[in-house]
C-alpha cells in the first residue's frame, strides 16, 4: 500500500521539502510548474497529493491522505477530528492577530464595550479569542484579502496571519494583539496509523529527527 502525503503548494510545500530530503524521499515533479495534482517521488511507495491548504485535514481525516502538513490556523478551523498531531513542524511560521487601521482607538473601543465588526477567514480563532475577553463581535466571514475590508468600511478590524508585516504596512493597517502563534504540523490519520505503521512510522521518526536537528 503506498504511502500518500497531502501537501499545499507554496510556503508549505517549499518549507516541506528539507524534511522529505532527512526522509530520503524526493518529488519527482514541481507543483508550481506542473499541473499535476498527483506527484510520485523517488520512492515508488510514496506519492504527494496537492491540495488547498485549508482542504489538507480533510484529505487526511477521511483518509484519502496517510499524512499531511498544515498550519495551526487550518487546524483549529478543521477542529483535528480523526486525526493524530505527532509533531509541531516550526515550518510556515507566522502570528495570528488582530489588526486594525492606523489610528483606530482599539483599546479604548474594547474598554468602552463598543461592538465590533471583525473581518476573517478565520471564525473559530477569533471567536474563541474575542469571548476569552468579552469583546462584542459581529464576526464577517471573508475567504481573502481580509486587509481590504477595513479600508472600504466593511469592518473596523481583521484577524489575519502575518509574518513580515509587509501587507499590514502596505494598506497601513496595525497589529493591535496576537491570538496565537502559529506554524505548521505532521497530521496522520489514525486509522492509518494503525493499519500502515511499519509504513507509516519511519516517516514519522525521520521527519522528528530533522526537526530536532534544526532546533
Ligand atoms: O493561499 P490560499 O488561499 O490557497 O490558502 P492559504 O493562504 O491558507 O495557503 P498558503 O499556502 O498561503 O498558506 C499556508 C499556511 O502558511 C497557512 O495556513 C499558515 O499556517 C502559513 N503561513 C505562514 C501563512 C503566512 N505565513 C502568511 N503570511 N499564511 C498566509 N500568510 C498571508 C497572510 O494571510 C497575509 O495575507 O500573508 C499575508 C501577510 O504576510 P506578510 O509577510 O505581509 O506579513
Ligand atoms: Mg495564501
Amino acid at each position: 500500500m503506498p504511502v500518500t502525503i497531502a501537501l499545499s503548494k507554496g510556503r508549505i510545500f517549499d518549507e516541506t521539502l528539507p524534511l522529505l530530503a532527512a526522509a530520503g524521499i524526493a518529488p519527482l515533479e514541481d507543483p508550481e510548474t506542473s499541473r499535476k495534482l498527483v506527484i510520485g517521488t523517488n520512492r515508488a511507495d510514496v506519492r504527494l497529493v496537492i491540495v488547498r491548504a485549508s482542504d489538507t485535514p480533510t484529505y487526511v481525516e477521511y483518509g484519502a491522505a496517510d499524512l499531511g502538513i498544515a498550519g495551526k490556523d487550518v487546524l483549529t478551523e478543521h477542529g483535528g477530528a480523526g486525526l493524530y498531531q505527532p509533531l509541531d513542524l516550526g515550518i510556515a511560521a507566522c502570528r495570528m492577530m488582530v489588526a486594525v487601521p492606523e489610528g483606530f482607538d482599539y483599546a479604548g473601543a474594547v474598554r468602552q464595550g463598543a461592538r465590533l465588526r471583525v473581518a476573517t477567514k478565520y471564525m473559530r480563532a477569533a471567536r474563541e479569542h474575542f469571548a476569552a475577553k468579552g469583546v462584542h463581535v459581529d464576526l464577517i466571514k471573508l475567504y481573502g484579502s481580509m486587509e481590504l475590508a477595513p479600508l472600504v468600511g466593511l469592518a473596523d478590524a481583521i484577524v489575519d496571519l502575518v509574518s513580515s508585516g509587509n501587507t499590514l504596512r502596505a494598506n497601513r493597517l496595525v497589529a493591535v494583539e496576537e491570538i496565537a502563534r502559529i506554524s505548521s504540523r505532521l497530521i496522520v490519520n489514525q486509522a492509518a496509523l494503525k493499519m500502515k505503521r511499519a509504513a507509516l512510522q519511519p516517516l514519522i521518526d525521520a521527519f522528528a529527527a530533522a526537526v530536532a536537528a534544526h532546533a
